[in-house]
């Protein structure tokens, strides 16, 4: 028997699928929150998402955006949704920012020129924020939790991370496809290559390329630091459509410029990885936490994979089922 939801949360579930903003923030909130009672909540919910297919009928398609401070991908990120808004009428888009300067409420969302363009006024579009506890900014748990909720009420989930090495890594286990974006002529790319990254990313921006030259020049230096040799001439709009079919995307967010094609393919992907994917990560972090390489172990050998394969069955269950496995083990173990 799953423990019912209370019909308080019902009517925020059903207040979330009308995007209204109040009961988002709130579920998130819910999702996010580490206090013992929320997990029982969280199983309710997760069950009532299930029992209910025809109330949430989406399936986010999640796009992960990396890359250092400073490369524009606020800035760019604003541009697109905007973009993909226009091009779909019907479209949804939740944006999580992982600001590793901002606390969890007291942060600027996509700063203060994007806050302007939507604000509270565009219906189809919800911002959070989030802080990260690591310096250098990579994806949360916080982050998969939020996405747990956010990707049965949105069309689309556009993550923001910051900072480059192995926390920047770990966003390739949560997203559809990872779009890694660099500044122009900034030594980015060597610096990406040095840490084994540019391996990672499906797709990669060159933003602030607000002048065609510049475009031009990074376009080259990035296809020969990736090894496609094939040269291709550039020129005024056909640059970027030949730049778009490599997943090479020349932007300026503040020119507006390339921002089409950008968009069109990210309109083009769907959600395609399988959710207990990310939910896996999630789980041998949390034994990893709690018992180590002993509990990977004990997980990798004990062959759970039909319980956490599983999409019937909660997170929350998950985790309890195989550390109370492992807490048994340990029992036996000692009595033996
Ligand atoms: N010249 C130029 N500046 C940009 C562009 N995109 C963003 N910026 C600026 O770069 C700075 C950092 O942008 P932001 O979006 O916050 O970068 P983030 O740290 O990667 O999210 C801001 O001052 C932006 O106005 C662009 O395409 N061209
Ligand atoms: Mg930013």
């Amino acid at each position: 028997m799953q423990p019912d939801l209370d019909p308080a949360w019902i009517e925020k579930l059903n207040q979330a699928r009308a995007l209204k903003k109040w009961p988002l923030a709130k579920l998130i909130t819910l999702f996010e929150s580490k206090l013992p009672g929320s997990a029982h909540i969280r199983q309710a919910i997760h069950h009532h998402i299930l029992n209910h297919p025809d109330q949430f009928p989406r399936k986010a398609c999640i796009l992960g955006f990396t890359g250092t401070p400073g490369a524009g991908k606020s800035s760019l990120i604003a541009e697109l949704c905007r973009q993909l808004l226009a091009k779909n009428p019907n479209i949804t888009v939740a944006v999580l920012a992982i600001d590793p300067s901002s606390q969890i409420s007291g942060g600027s969302i996509l700063g203060d020129r994007t806050r302007m363009h939507y604000g509270k006024k565009e219906p189809r579009l919800f911002f959070r924020s989030q802080a990260s506890n690591l310096e250098l900014g990579g994806i949360t748990e916080s982050t998969f939790q939020a996405c747990r909720v956010l990707r049965h009420l949105f069309d689309y989930i556009i993550i923001e991370t910051v900072g480059i090495g192995q926390n920047e890594i770990d966003i390739q286990y949560m997203t559809d496809h990872t779009f890694l974006v660099m500044q122009p002529l900034a030594g980015d790319q060597i610096q990406f290559m040095k840490c084994g990254i540019m391996e990672i990313p499906d797709s990669f921006i060159v933003n602030k390329c607000d002048e065609e030259r510049l475009a031009r020049t990074s376009y080259h230096m990035l296809r020969s630091s990736l090894k496609q040799a094939k040269l291709v001439e550039l020129h005024a709009e056909d640059d970027y459509r030949q730049a778009a079919k490599d997943k090479i995307f020349l932007t300026s967010a503040l020119k507006g410029k390339g921002i089409q094609e950008l968009a069109d393919h990210a309109l083009a992907q769907h959600s395609i990885r399988p959710w207990h994917q990310a939910e896996l990560f999630y789980l041998k972090k949390s034994i990893q936490r709690r018992y180590g390489e002993f509990g990977i172990q004990f997980f990798e050998q004990a062959a759970l994979q039909p319980l956490w394969e599983n999409e019937q069955i909660s997170y929350e269950e998950k985790e309890r089922g195989i550390l109370s496995r492992i807490q048994e083990h340990i029992r036996q173990d000692l009595f033996r």
